[in-house]
């Protein structure tokens, strides 16, 4: 709130913080990060990347774990574009070195 008052020689002047104003600042668009069901990914080594790579609880990750195994696909979160992005990325990776087929992909919120 930006107060108007005027000083002794009547000339109006801003105290107090300028948090009305708007800063020139945009939110950032959010995209989810899904991982995909497949036959052959160990059911621990999801969990692992949840934990690791998501940073969930062994509870939550195994909750989201089974989610995925039993509807074919499950939200690990919910990040800015170079957050998700990269998480993508280290999924994969992890993925691809184990020799598992887990997909992992992301979409705009
Ligand atoms: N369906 C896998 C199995 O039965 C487990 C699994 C869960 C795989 C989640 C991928 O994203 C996944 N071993």
């Amino acid at each position: 709130m930006t107060e108007r008052k005027q000083d002794d020689t009547g000339v109006e002047e801003e105290t107090g913080l300028a948090t009305k104003t708007r800063p020139a600042t945009k939110k950032p668009s959010l995209y989810r990060v899904l991982l995909l069901n497949d036959d052959y990914t160990p059911m621990e080594f999801v969990v692992e990347i949840l934990v690791r790579i998501f940073r969930k609880s062994p509870e939550d990750a195994a909750r989201i774990m089974l989610h995925v195994h039993q509807n074919g696909v499950g939200m690990c979160g919910v990040y800015t574009y170079e957050v998700a992005e990269t998480k993508v990325a280290q999924v994969m990776d992890a993925a691809r070195r184990a020799q598992h087929p887990l997909q992992c992909t992301m979409e705009k919120e």
